[in-house]
């Protein structure tokens, strides 16, 4: 069953302006595609994974207007859940779970079975199988029925391989031996009989070693009737290199008899970010959109974390990052507009058709300067969010402080992203925004300037 929640963001991305510096006017949104409802006309959801402590304010707004599924990134792991053996804490998967229901979504239930995030009185016990797959099956039993009807697809087995395609040496496997797959998932569904059952790991989104050990398993399972409804593919994936072989993948495995989807998928990069590793990032967020879309099987795809500022991949991958859809100021970035174009909007995506910029010093003294910027929409098409760059002509000029724009500095090289305001320049229009900088030596008026990467007159 596919979603078919239609509900209008309502000004998602309202409060969501964080400018370097300056006062922000009162912002409200810029009407931008709503992907719930793009992606549920195709019969797919758009889902993302959240922070249950972070579901107030504009990050409340979009993860609520914009995504049609839900995935509790860690509240419902058996070590946030169950700690110490037989103390529970439901609070901040009760939490996610209600917030979706009050904004008319699917949740998918993360995990139940997984090597990490256990409780150390699980993974360190000294346990018989008997007694593990008691204690396991019990935890199925317990999570999966408290939630029981309001969980649509489980993750009832994460991460069973390594690299090699051999089982992941995880207690479970070790102390109960590879049945313990089919008794989690005999378990789940007894617990929750209407739940889409799924097993989901990282690296299988190309054909490889990993992936054809999961078809092996998926196969074997369904020909001896074990409850098991899907495959996840996580897409922990890398700029410039989605899988040639992800959506042929994708269709093996529902020809097995099994829905697929796309679970975790983030796209890192070397950090910073800049004109062009977006636009290719844009590209790939497009891509794996639409691999989903291409297999009727396909049940939907789940950002891993929908803003830079809720995301593991800095922690865990130093040095890169800007691996989802919207930055760290909740500004849409083109690989959100690359997930809309996939799901058929049509509502301006074109490329900057032409653009004209005045840079003018409004104000100069012996340290200082105050400037003003106007980017005016030449072309005939909406730009639907932009980012202006310049390079100084002196290496004394910076940027201190901007308003209606955030401004970012490296070296001589100046980005200006639009505000959530004022994202969307219609054609003939324009918008401005201010800076204050410093400068010694000279203070020149940049040369060029690009929109979106496109040169622009000056
Ligand atoms: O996003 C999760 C992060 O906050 C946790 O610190 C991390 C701990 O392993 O788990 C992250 O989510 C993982 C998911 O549960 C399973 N696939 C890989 C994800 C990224 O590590």
């Amino acid at each position: 069953m596919k979603v078919r929640n239609l509900r209008r963001a309502v000004c998602a991305a309202a409060a969501a302006a964080l400018l370097v510096a300056g006062a922000a006017p009162a912002g409200h949104a810029a009407d931008g595609p709503v992907l719930r409802e793009l992606a549920a006309a195709k019969g797919v959801y758009y889902g993302t994974a959240v922070t249950a402590s972070k579901l107030s304010g504009a990050y409340a707004s979009l993860a609520g207007g914009q995504f049609g599924s839900i995935t509790p990134g860690n509240e419902m792991k058996w070590g946030s859940v169950e700690p110490a053996r037989g103390s529970y804490d439901w609070s901040g998967a009760d939490a996610v779970v209600d917030f979706a229901e009050a904004h008319g979504q699917q949740v998918r239930g993360h995990t139940l079975v997984w090597h990490s995030q256990l409780p150390g009185w699980v993974s360190g016990g000294s346990w018989t199988a008997d007694a593990l797959r008691t204690v396991m099956t019990g935890h199925i039993a317990t999570e999966a029925g408290r939630y029981q009807g309001r969980i649509d697809h489980w993750d009832v087995v994460n991460e069973p391989f390594d690299e090699d395609g051999t089982r992941r040496p995880s207690v479970f496997q070790t102390v109960i031996g590879d049945g313990y797959i089919e008794d989690a998932l005999r378990a789940a569904r007894a617990a929750d009989p209407a739940a889409k059952l799924y097993l989901n790991d990282y690296n299988i989104e190309g054909v490889n070693a990993k992936s054809d050990a999961m078809y092996e398993l998926v196969k074997s399972l369904k020909a001896r009737g074990v409850p098991l409804d899907g495959v996840g593919l996580q897409a922990h994936l890398i700029v410039g290199q989605v899988p040639a072989t992800l959506r042929a993948n994708l269709q093996r495995f529902a020809d097995l008899g099994v829905d697929v989807a796309i679970t975790e998928l983030d796209i890192r990069m070397p950090l910073p970010a800049t004109d062009a590793k977006l636009a290719q990032q844009k590209a790939d967020y497009k891509a794996v959109t639409q691999a989903c879309l291409a297999v009727a099987r396909c049940a939907g795809v789940t950002v891993w974390g929908f803003t830079d500022a809720d995301s593991w991949i800095p922690d865990v991958f130093p040095g890169q990052g800007a691996a989802t859809p919207y930055d760290e100021g909740l500004r849409p970035k083109p690989a959100y507009f690359g997930i809309a174009e996939a799901l058929g909007w049509s509502g301006g995506t074109g490329p900057v058709t032409g653009c004209a910029v005045t840079y003018t010093v409004q104000n100069q003294w012996s340290t200082g300067f105050t400037a003003q910027v106007t980017v005016r929409n030449t072309g005939s098409a909406t730009i639907p969010g932009w980012r202006l760059g310049w390079s100084w002509p002196s290496s004394g000029q910076r940027v201190t402080q901007a308003w209606n724009a955030t401004v970012t500095q490296s070296g001589t090289a100046v980005t200006a992203a639009n505000a959530s305001y004022n994202g969307t320049i219609a054609p003939g229009s324009a918008v401005g925004f201010g800076v204050n900088g410093t400068w010694s030596g000279s203070n020149p008026a940049p040369a060029g300037f690009t929109l979106n990467g496109a040169a622009c007159s000056a």
